[in-house]
């Protein structure tokens, strides 16, 4: 009986260690790297519940496997084996042992997820997520941005909203995933603990584009990060802000080097003497300027179609018209 056990241990042992190394070997090839602090907690809570797995498993098979063969039934036998009921301590131990690894994994579990979930952070970013792309916030920057720019070994917490349907925010490398519900703010908290360029995914099936939901991230230095959101600022001058807005909104049809395009070119037009359609003349100056971006059928230039969009309040503040009035004044012949 003594040779038996041994022997099926030995098996057993064996199988754990063999399916163990699995565990560990697949663990760097199937899961992408980890990149956040986090991560670290679940990925040990994974990998530990993987060998538990890989250890029952093996002393459930190992002693089948070894008793189906040691004890086969041979040529020239014709008995049943002796049939034997109860064992306590083995019905008690088989309750016990599972009951209690259930327990403390379920401890671990609590333990981390509170730990995860504790509300300390060095930034917000406000993350919506809508049919079919990604928009990132934040509030105390000031900024708004299409790609994920986030400095390393920093608690970021993201408030996260949907416009439309159910969505997920998730980068594999940072493990922690989290619902974008309509009409509802959920968070998540991430600590990047590695430098590089990742991607956000949409994991939750959204709509007909919701494989190309993606969003580009960058976890970058903290000087990096300052230098990136200095970038994102609207510029404080107002003439430089006034450049950007021109450059964003109007010169896909208005000039500033004397050329003609869709609408007349912006160079030297501060002062200049404009014929309308209706036969009389302005001069322009700053609210010929402004009622143009606000309401450009009022007084249309003659020979331009009348197709320059109203941009309304919403598009463009007070602020950042007088904005585009300052640059376009500095654009002299
Ligand atoms: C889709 C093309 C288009 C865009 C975009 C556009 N415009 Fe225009 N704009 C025109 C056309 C065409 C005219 C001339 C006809 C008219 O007055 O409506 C014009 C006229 C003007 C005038 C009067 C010019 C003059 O010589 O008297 C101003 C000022 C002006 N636009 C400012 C802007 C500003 C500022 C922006 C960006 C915020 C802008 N436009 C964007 C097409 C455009
Ligand atoms: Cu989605």
């Amino acid at each position: 009986m003594k040779r038996h056990l041994v022997r099926a241990l030995v098996l057993i042992v064996v199988l754990a260690a063999g399916l163990g190394y699995l565990v560990y070997t697949g663990f760097e090839v199937f899961v992408p790297t980890l990149a956040s602090a986090e991560g670290e907690r679940i990925d040990q809570l994974l990998r530990l519940q993987f060998f538990l797995i890989a250890a029952i498993f093996s002393l459930v098979v190992g002693f089948a496997l070894y008793a189906v063969f040691a004890f086969r039934r041979r040529p020239g036998d014709e008995t049943a084996g002796p049939s034997i009921h109860g064992h306590s301590l083995l019905e008690i131990s088989w309750t016990l042992v599972p009951l209690l690894i259930v327990l403390g994994l379920s401890a671990m579990t609590t333990r981390d997820f509170f730990w995860i979930r504790r509300p300390d952070h060095d930034l917000l970013i406000r993350v919506t997520g809508q049919q079919f792309s990604w928009i990132f916030e934040y509030p105390e920057q000031g900024i708004k941005s299409g790609e994920l720019v986030v400095p390393e070994g920093k608690r970021i917490k993201f408030e996260i909203h949907s416009a439309d349907v159910v969505h997920s925010f998730w980068v594999p490398e940072w493990r922690v995933k989290e619902d974008a519900v309509p009409g509802l703010t959920t968070y998540a908290y991430i600590t990047p603990s590695r430098e590089g360029a990742f991607k956000v995914r949409c994991a939750e099936l959204c709509g007909a584009g919701h494989a190309n939901m993606l969003a580009p991230v960058r976890v970058v230095s903290q000087e990096e990060f300052e230098a990136w959101v200095a970038q994102q600022k609207p510029p404080a001058d107002p003439v430089e802000l006034g450049k950007r807005l021109v450059e964003q909104y109007c010169v896909a049809c208005h000039s500033l080097d004397g050329s003609k395009k869709v609408g007349p070119t912006f160079l030297g037009m501060f002062g200049r003497q404009t014929p309308l359609t209706d036969g009389t003349t302005v001069t322009v100056d700053e609210a010929y300027i402004q009622a143009s971006i606000r309401d450009p059928k009022a007084q249309v230039v003659e020979g331009f179609q009348p197709v320059m969009p109203a941009f309304g309040p919403d598009q463009l503040s007070d602020e950042e018209v007088a904005a585009i009035v300052a640059f376009l004044k500095t654009l002299k012949e």
